[in-house]
């Protein structure tokens, strides 16, 4: 960035923080798209003029309510549910929904405004939405959840519809939760639509959606990989998280030949020197979907393998790091840890794991490395699949599914290629996808007027 450029991102920022107070996350996710866009919008007098990037990052509507439940000892609880419905340039809002004791606005916001990109990123009609709720689902049971999800979507269905905003899972929410929330909204709404994706494979959901964050994932990881004549096979790969995207790429990246060493959780990670193999996953599937255990129960199961009671897995040597938990889980230090370990390829299957400083730092030294709205694209993209094949009232194959899948991942890949090569044939894939991203989202926006 030349100084003009610098003090356009500096302005631009100091408004942006002005007019959002306390939500560090949020300006994170707008500085580095900022900074990325910062060239082509001081070239366009007209991207200025017409104040594209201001309203993109302004949420068309925002949504906050109250979601009071009985849990199950008949007391009352309350928790704040979020919609945040940020651009519908590209079609209905799409995105998911969290539920965690850290949710607040600006862990929504930020999640919305990512999921703009990478919507318009996936080439699917999609808008940019995200939802959720402060609500911890650790430790409740099946009928706490099931009214809790009654509640949040008794407000929220009147927000909502296959044609207005369609939310999906996230952190916290997988199959049950979506179970609960399609119920309770087909019952108040006495309609059958494809307004959630995710759902379970009897009623509307699509094969491959509950696989395809983690495998979409391993797919741009092997586009990546191709562009240095590298592939996974024979790597070591260090994987955090061990939820729906973590299971998922551990699974193709062993699929793939790799062998994947770690899996982890909020509470710390497990090292299996061995490779966590399919058998092994099959247990962790068991432990996590079924059981919702937590990860240092692996040890008991497998005793060679360590457990590190409250640290993160990046100091392990590795080939490639996959962090599929949540964001800010990979600082400075630990890029760094990762670099002098040999890592030469970090793609992030959670949204914003990487810190400003982990960024710098892969940049700086050059490494491969894949921002959250290019690499874990497939599953909104998959969802995208699903919304389809939900208004032709058809259900495609499990190879036609992975198939669309393969060439979403690979022409992302592509888009970042074009926006993102430097001049040493260095691709920068932070500035490929977000000014891919932002293309289509500017034009469609431009050609809308001033909505
Ligand atoms: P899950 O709820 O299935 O799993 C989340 C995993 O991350 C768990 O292992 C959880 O551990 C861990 N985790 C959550 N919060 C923290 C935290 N604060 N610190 C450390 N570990 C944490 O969620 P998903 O696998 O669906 O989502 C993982 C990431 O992938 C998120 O960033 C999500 O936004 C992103 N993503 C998900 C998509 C999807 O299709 N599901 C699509 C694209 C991105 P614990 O049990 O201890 O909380
Ligand atoms: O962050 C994400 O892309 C998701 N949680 C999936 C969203 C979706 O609508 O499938």
């Amino acid at each position: 960035m030349n100084n003009k450029e610098k003090q356009w991102v500096e302005n631009f920022m100091a408004q942006i923080v002005a007019k959002n107070p306390n939500e560090p996350e949020f300006h994170q996710a707008v500085r580095e798209v900022a900074e990325s866009l910062a060239e082509n919008i001081v070239a366009d007098p007209a991207l200025q003029q017409l104040k594209i990037l201001e309203r993109i990052a302004e949420p068309e509507r925002v949504i906050m309510f109250r979601v009071p439940w009985l849990n199950d000892r008949g007391e009352i609880e309350i928790n704040r549910g979020f919609r945040v419905q940020m651009n519908s340039a590209l079609g209905p809002y799409k995105g998911g929904i969290r539920f965690h004791a850290s949710v607040n606005l600006s862990i929504m916001k930020f999640l919305a405004f990512e999921q703009t990109f990478k919507n318009s990123l996936t080439t699917l009609p999609m808008g940019g939405g995200k939802g959720g709720s402060d609500f911890n689902p650790k430790g409740r049971s099946d009928n706490e959840v099931m009214r809790f999800c009654q509640s949040f979507i008794t407000e929220l269905q009147r927000h909502i519809g296959a044609d207005t905003d369609v939310p999906a899972g996230d952190i916290g929410v997988g199959a049950r939760e979506i179970g609960f929330m399609f119920g309770q909204y087909k019952r108040l709404r006495d309609e059958f639509t494809g307004t959630f994706t995710g759902k379970g494979l009897d009623w509307g959901g699509s094969l491959l959606r509950p696989e395809a964050t983690g495998y979409g994932l391993c797919y741009f990881t092997q586009q990546m990989l191709a562009t240095r004549g590298d592939s996974f096979e024979g790597k070591t790969v260090l994987v955090s998280g061990s939820g729906n995207v973590a299971q998922h790429a551990c699974e193709k990246a062993t699929a793939l030949g790799a062998k994947v060493v770690t899996l982890s959780d909020s509470s710390g990670y497990i090292y299996d020197a061995d490779g966590i193999d399919e058998e092994k996953l099959a247990y962790v599937k068991l432990l996590k979907n079924v059981y919702r255990g937590r990860i240092k129960e692996y040890c008991e199961k497998y005793p060679s393998a360590k457990y590190f009671a409250g640290e993160r897995p990046w100091g392990v040597k590795c080939d490639i790091a996959l962090p599929c938990a949540t964001q800010n889980e990979l600082n400075g230090e630990e890029a760094q840890r990762l670099i002098d370990n040999g890592c030469k390829c970090v793609a992030e299957g959670a949204n914003m794991p990487s810190t400003p400083e982990a960024i710098n730092i892969f940049l700086t030294n050059r490494i491969l490395y894949a921002p959250g709205k290019a690499s874990n694209a497939g599953g909104v993209a998959t969802s995208g699949l699903e919304m389809s094949q939900n208004s032709m009232r058809i259900k495609w194959t499990k190879e036609e599914v992975d198939e669309k899948l393969h060439s979403i991942m690979q022409n992302i890949h592509e888009v970042c290629v074009k926006y993102g090569s430097e001049e040493d044939g260095y691709v920068n894939y932070v500035k490929g996808a977000n000014i891919g991203g932002f293309m289509k989202v500017a034009n469609a926006m431009i050609a809308h007027g001033c909505v």
